[in-house]
């Protein structure tokens, strides 16, 4: 394959989340991508151990979903779906419902995780409004949680450096879960911990608070991604379910990473058994292939909302330009039905007990003071270099870049979630290159 030259000028693009100055001094570039497999400007295979950004879950540039988007721009570029409507919209609705939790088959797109979150929290407002209910507003989000970028997003989030430059601006009705990570209880616990289902019984003190009449919705991770792979602890989900549920508070799952077959699951919901009111979705919903999220909603949240007009009268005042982009939607088609042909979900289930064990291979490598897991995603938490938090993590990050592995890192914290169709051999060496960088790092 020939190469491009290398693009000399890096100052027009402001990077998102990148420390640009530190980057454009040393630029990591890639320019194509195929299976398992980026290759960098300077020619190098790197291995994806995190399906991009947690969302490339049936690999690179799948043939069959590039063809789907290739067909559809030149068949239907675009179609509002505002008053109007396109076929293809309709029938990617129907895909993604099939694979929600039984009920939750009413599905609003959008382009992105964080407007997912936007869209799920109105959704949640107008549903408590159709019903009378309208002094509901209050959320509850969760300390370490990133339910993306937009205001509403930042605002139940929970990951302070994300919310200190706009705290004067956040939604004003907010409140906050304690997060469960505790390494004193729950250090190197494989899959759900043991320890922690009573913090989901912080609710009932927020709820006492503020009293159950003015609270509209709770939204978690159900496995937080972000902040550093927090899984949670055995019970601990079902308890906020059913809180929620004794004070008529909607449960919002924030599915955005766990949606579409990381834990071996099409949903979180459906691997804990346990199932929201909402859950919101991005990512691997079409591949990552074009910018697509969607909310699912229940049938009674979307029948309240939706049977509360007039006749004639818009029901939900929201929407994006692009929701249900027929590219998108053509991609989402291409890509559910590519998951279930190659059985991905099955697979990532079988892979997950090998991945597993490859990840705890590492409990003795220098730096780690945690290993963590579920499904096909797993964290390393490395002791903090004095003085620098995040720079040892960077420094790994970097480290396997340069030895051909593309991991994600956060503060102090590694992170893997490699596409569904890794094969065991791939497995070993991300976490072998991953050791014998440890081994260097200072
Ligand atoms: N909710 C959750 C749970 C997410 O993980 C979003 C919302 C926002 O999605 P968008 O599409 O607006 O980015 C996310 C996104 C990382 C990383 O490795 C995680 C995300 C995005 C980029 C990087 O920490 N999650
Ligand atoms: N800003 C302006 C001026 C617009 O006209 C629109 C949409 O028409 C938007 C923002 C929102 O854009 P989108 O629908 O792509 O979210």
């Amino acid at each position: 394959m020939t190469s491009r030259p290398v693009i000399d000028d890096l100052s027009s693009f402001w990077m998102p989340f990148t420390a640009n100055r530190q980057f454009k001094a040393a630029p990591r570039l890639l320019e194509s991508a195929k299976g398992m497999y980026y290759r960098s400007t300077d020619g190098r295979e790197i291995l994806d151990g995190c399906a991009g950004l947690w969302c490339v879950n049936a690999g690179h540039s799948r043939d069959e979903i590039v063809a789907a988007i290739t067909q559809q721009l030149s068949t239907l570029d675009f179609a509002p779906t505002f008053q109007m409507g396109h076929p293809l919209a309709f029938e990617a609705a129907a895909k993604v419902a099939e694979l929600m939790p039984t009920g939750l088959d009413r599905i609003f797109f959008t382009n992105s995780g964080s407007e997912s979150v936007d869209t799920a929290l109105k959704i949640a407002l107008a549903y408590h409004r159709a019903r009378g209910e309208g002094q509901r507003t209050r959320l509850i989000g969760r300390e370490r949680g990133y339910h993306g970028v937009g205001f509403g997003g930042i605002s139940v989030g929970g990951i302070a450096p994300n919310r200190k430059t706009f705290s004067g601006a956040l939604l004003p009705a907010v409140d906050h879960l304690p997060h469960t990570h505790n390494l004193e209880h729950n250090a190197f616990s494989k899959g759900q911990p043991a320890w922690g289902a009573h913090l989901a019984e912080e609710l009932e003190r927020i709820v006492t608070l503020h009293d159950a009449s003015t609270i509209a919705a709770v939204i978690v991770e159900p496995v937080a991604g972000s902040t550093g792979v927090l899984i949670p602890p055995q019970g601990y989900l079902q308890k906020l379910r059913e809180i929620c549920t004794k004070h008529g508070i909607l449960l919002i799952f924030d599915e955005v990473i766990t949606g579409f077959g990381r834990l071996g699951k099409a949903t979180a919901s459906e691997y804990f058994g346990v199932t929201p009111d909402l859950i919101t979705l991005a990512k691997a919903i079409n591949n990552a292939s074009i910018p697509m999220g969607a909310v699912a909603a229940s049938r009674a949240i979307h029948d309240t909302v939706v049977g509360s007009g007039a006749p004639g009268a818009i029901e939900l005042f929201h929407g994006y330009t692009y929701s249900a982009h027929p590219a998108a939607a053509a991609a989402a088609i291409a890509t559910l039905d590519l998951y279930r042909r190659d059985h991905l979900f099955e697979r990532a289930a079988s892979l997950a007990p090998r991945f597993e064990a490859a990840a705890h291979a590492l409990r003795d490598a220098k730096h780690v003071k945690d290993v963590r897991n579920l499904g096909l995603v797993a964290g390393i938490e490395l002791e903090a270099r004095d003085g620098a938090p995040g720079a040892r993590a960077y420094e790994a990050f970097v480290k396997c870049f340069e030895a051909g592995v593309l991991i994600r890192f956060t503060g102090d914290i590694l992170a893997f979630s490699p596409p569904l169709i890794v094969d065991e051999e791939q497995i070993a060496r991300i976490f072998q290159t991953v050791g014998e960088v440890l081994a260097t790092v200072q």
